[in-house]
């Protein structure tokens, strides 16, 4: 028989066993999960500012402040065509850019993302820079509820569609990330849930696969404060959302500013690379707050104060990477002026060829949930091609 005995030091526990062999640190006193930020949201840096590279400081920063200026136009764009209803429906990622950003600059094209309906930062940029027209027009046309919307095409043609059903696309990640195991790619598989999507059952039952078989998998919580209009407060009992990791064998669990798109990218690179080195997932819980409605439909001020807002729009990501980098002599107003106009040009040309898309047929509804179609369906999908007709004759 083995015996164990707990050495408690500074603030950590260790158990350790009789031959004083330290076993395993268990985490520490407080909740065992480190936060790291770089950049405060004044623009001056932390002490850890100093581990990040130079690459990254001499031009990725000033991309990625880029990319999220591009993107947060963009999403003002498509809530402006809603309310002119040229598109259905939209979720607005207005102030979480920096969680979307900071990933998809730190993945490799070979990596897989499997995403929710609120990160288009993330499937937009992906590898594309602000060129990404087709993306955005994707993105335009899965809010319209077309399905031509979810076919991906370049360079993210591995990605995977975005999941409405809350927490779907975390068990598919485990299922993919297990496929590049057993083919021994050199790959990772990188799923990314909202703080209320931790509350569901493939939430946990995924990060016990990943943990049990030590999968090549990332999960990003994109803890935004908000799920619908349930506070993260009502959300769940656990401190901190990353620590559930731990219950599922993932060791690696950290908590990140999720407003600081350089901590979010080492944070990043820092988890890929461990599952690139055959140590297993990782659960990064990314801070933020949604600054904008859950989706064009919902009325926010309904359920949250305005003052509350306003506070958390003092963190929001874009204003502090531009402080900082003004502060370095890395960006000022004429670079974000041509920036902007390039970044115009773009969106503008998505708009046009999202405009010029037909409509699908109505059949579409059906056509990709089956790769073989069965015969009830078979019924239905006629049906609704006579039906779709018949109100069309009538509306003519
Ligand atoms: C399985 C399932 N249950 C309920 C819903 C309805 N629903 C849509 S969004 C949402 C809230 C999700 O909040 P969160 O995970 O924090 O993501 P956020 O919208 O904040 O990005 C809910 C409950 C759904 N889409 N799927
Ligand atoms: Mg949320």
């Amino acid at each position: 028989m083995i015996l164990y005995y707990f050495v408690v030091r500074y603030d950590q526990i260790i158990i350790v066993n009789y031959e004083e062999k330290a076993l395993m640190t268990i985490h520490n006193l407080d909740n065992g999960v480190p936060f790291v930020q770089h950049i405060k949201p004044d623009g001056s840096t932390t002490d850890s500012y100093q581990d990040v590279s130079n690459e990254v400081k001499s031009h990725l920063m000033s991309n990625m402040l880029g990319q999220m200026i591009f993107t947060r136009m963009f999403d003002q764009k498509v809530v402006e065509m809603q309310k002119k209803q040229e598109v259905h429906f939209y979720t607005s990622s207005e102030g979480e850019e920096a969680v979307g950003i900071g990933l998809t600059n730190a993945v490799n094209l070979e990596d897989r993302l499997l995403m929710a309906y609120r990160q288009h930062p993330a499937h937009v940029m992906r590898g594309e820079g602000i060129n990404c027209v087709d993306m955005m027009v994707r993105t335009m046309l899965f809010m319209d509820g077309d399905e031509q919307g979810n076919v991906f095409e370049a360079v993210n043609s591995q990605d995977f569609p975005i999941c409405v059903p809350i927490g779907t696309q975390c068990v598919h990640a485990v299922g993919v990330a297990m496929a590049m195991k057993i083919r021994k790619e050199h790959s990772v598989a990188v799923t990314v849930i909202g703080d209320g999507g931790t509350s569901e059952g493939d939430f946990y039952v995924s990060l016990n696969a990943a943990g049990t078989w030590n999968l090549p998998l990332v999960f990003v919580i994109i803890n935004n404060q908000w799920a619908i209009s349930v506070p993260r407060k009502h959300q769940s009992g656990a401190e901190t959302l990353a620590q559930k990791g731990f219950a599922g064998g993932i060791k690696n669990c950290v908590q990140v500013d999720g407003n600081d798109v350089v901590a979010v990218y080492s944070v990043m690179k820092e988890a890929l690379d461990r599952a690139r080195r055959g140590e297993g997932p990782s659960v990064i819980e990314a801070m933020t707050y949604r600054l904008g409605n859950h989706t064009t439909i919902d009325d926010a001020r309904r359920y949250r104060k305005n003052t509350d807002v306003e506070c958390a729009r003092e963190k929001e990501p874009i204003v502090r990477l531009r402080k900082h980098l003004e502060s370095v002599d890395m960006w000022n107003s004429n670079k974000e002026e041509q920036h902007i106009a390039e970044c115009s040009d773009a969106i503008d040309t998505a708009v046009e060829r999202y405009k010029s898309f037909k409509d699908e047929d109505p059949e579409a509804i059906i056509d990709f949930m089956h790769a073989t179609l069965p015969d009830a369906l078979k019924m239905q999908r006629d049906q609704i091609g006579v039906r779709a007709k018949q109100l069309e004759e009538r509306s003519s």
